[in-house]
């Protein structure tokens, strides 16, 4: 059990939010947790943006602006910047090898920004306000949508390809074991890992997952992170569920703010590509009627259902009938997961119920899915999933992960997209979509 033992009342959370939220704002950009993670991570702050947006929506496109800091020539917007030195994580600036000002990684994380950029227009109750500060990101944002729809699919298939873990943010999930197994370490850098001495490694990625994750990005150093080279050539190559779901959310709330802003040649781009992914659904169904990660290099489905296969709810690319599937999938796991939903298939040999991304809750991620069963009609649903993930705050903090057994806390303390997500889902009873620009159009 966590050290955590009384349970805080929704006030105390609120206002203990509030306090992480100031507590980890570096000055225009907010790290996810000061002991683990002391850098600005992509998809950590467009969920932290979000949170802003329910109290100041200037320091929530604050948060979007100096993450594209780090964007690159070519649209990629890096999963880590490195806006200032800190010497207690690793892989810090060094490893990477890359040439951006801000210190960047070489690849990229789900891109939320989007998404995160419609709900603080939708937040600002003046129309003239929303434009201006949307105008200062729109292009930035857009630039991003199109390098993935580019250079991540270079051939245009409308699944866009993957070649990290990291970049999935669903860093060691079972998606990724087939896809790792074949990739040899040429380093070892378990001597250097952090990560594992600030929290209980069995919590953790093993070192065997470290030394070919660093083993990626070697080759990637060696292709000079080039964006077209990396996308055909690194060893890993898939198209990671998650990442195509939120992308093509994206794409629906990018072409929104197209429209409400006037941009008819982007929003023209942004219906051709959410065309061709939606089609691409299709080649990432498998026979039990979900939808999976899949590997472009082995042509595989990924072995079990993890918690992206719900995304499609959020996406809105699910048929109803495959919306049902999902709904009995959570009603049968709900017995040995209480505390939904498990990172992935607790009657799967791969689940471990308190290892990174291999079965604990991530708050963002129910956030997500919360918002698909709503649209999809399946509002009870959605709202015991709110109040399951707020029990799990109220009993243990705004901890990074939970286990879904008992809702028990895990990894680093204090966590900003926990505490953001508090504010704006987990402990508001009456917010369950995220729907509609109707009021500003
Ligand atoms: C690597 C910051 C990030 C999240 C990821 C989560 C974890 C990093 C790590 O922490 O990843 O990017 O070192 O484990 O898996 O989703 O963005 O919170």
């Amino acid at each position: 059990m966590s050290a955590q033992t009384q349970v805080m009342t929704p006030q105390a959370c609120t206002d203990l939010a509030y306090a992480i939220l100031r507590r980890n704002d570096r000055g225009g950009y907010t790290v996810p947790n000061h002991s683990v993670y002391p850098f600005q991570w992509n998809w950590d702050s467009a969920f932290v943006a979000m949170g802003f947006a329910t109290f100041d929506r200037a320091r929530a496109w604050q948060e979007l602006e100096t993450l594209f800091l780090g964007q690159w020539p070519d649209g990629m917007v890096p999963s880590i910047v490195f806006h200032a030195p800190a010497d207690h994580y690793y892989p810090g600036p060094s490893a990477w090898g890359t040439r951006h000002q801000p210190p960047t990684t070489g690849i990229t994380q789900p891109p939320v920004a989007a998404t995160a950029a419609r709900m603080i227009v939708e937040a600002e109750p003046d129309r003239q306000t929303a434009l201006a500060a949307l105008s200062r990101v729109f292009d930035p944002i857009f630039a991003s949508h199109h390098w993935w729809h580019t250079v991540r699919d270079p051939d245009g298939s409308g699944l866009v390809t993957v070649v990290h873990p990291w970049e999935t943010g669903r860093d060691n999930s079972p998606d990724w074991d087939g896809p790792l197994s074949a990739i040899v370490p040429t380093v070892d850098v378990s001597a250097l890992r952090k990560d594992n001495k600030v929290v209980d490694p069995s919590e953790r990625p093993t070192d065997l997952f470290y030394n070919r994750v660093m083993t990626l990005v070697e080759e990637a150093k060696a292709l000079h992170w080039d964006g077209l080279s990396v996308a055909r050539r690194l060893s890993m190559r898939v198209c990671d569920l998650g990442i195509q779901c939120i992308l093509l959310r994206a794409d629906h709330d990018l072409l929104a703010l197209a429209e409400l802003s006037g941009r008819e040649a982007e929003a023209q781009q942004l219906r051709d590509w959410i065309e061709r992914s939606t089609k691409a659904f299709a080649r990432l169904k498998a026979a039990d009627g979900t939808f999976r990660s899949l590997d472009l290099v082995t042509g595989q489905l990924a072995p079990c259902v993890t918690s992206a296969s719900f995304l499609p709810l959020y996406a809105r690319v699910a048929s109803p009938q495959e919306a049902e599937t999902l709904i009995a999938l959570m009603a049968a796991w709900q017995d040995d997961t209480p505390f939904m939903v498990p990172s992935s298939d607790p009657r799967h040999d791969s689940y471990d119920a308190r290892r990174y991304w291999r079965g604990p809750v991530w708050i963002v991620v129910n956030r997500m899915i919360a918002d698909g069963l709503a649209h999809y009609g399946f509002a009870d649903t959605a709202e015991r999933l709110r109040q399951t993930s707020a029990a799990s705050i109220m009993t243990h903090g705004f901890r990074e992960a939970f286990d879904p057994r008992n809702g028990d806390g895990l990894g680093g303390r204090d966590f900003s997209w926990t505490a953001a997500m508090w504010l704006e889902w987990a402990g508001q009873p009456a917010r369950t979509d995220t729907a509609g620009l109707a009021r500003l159009t």
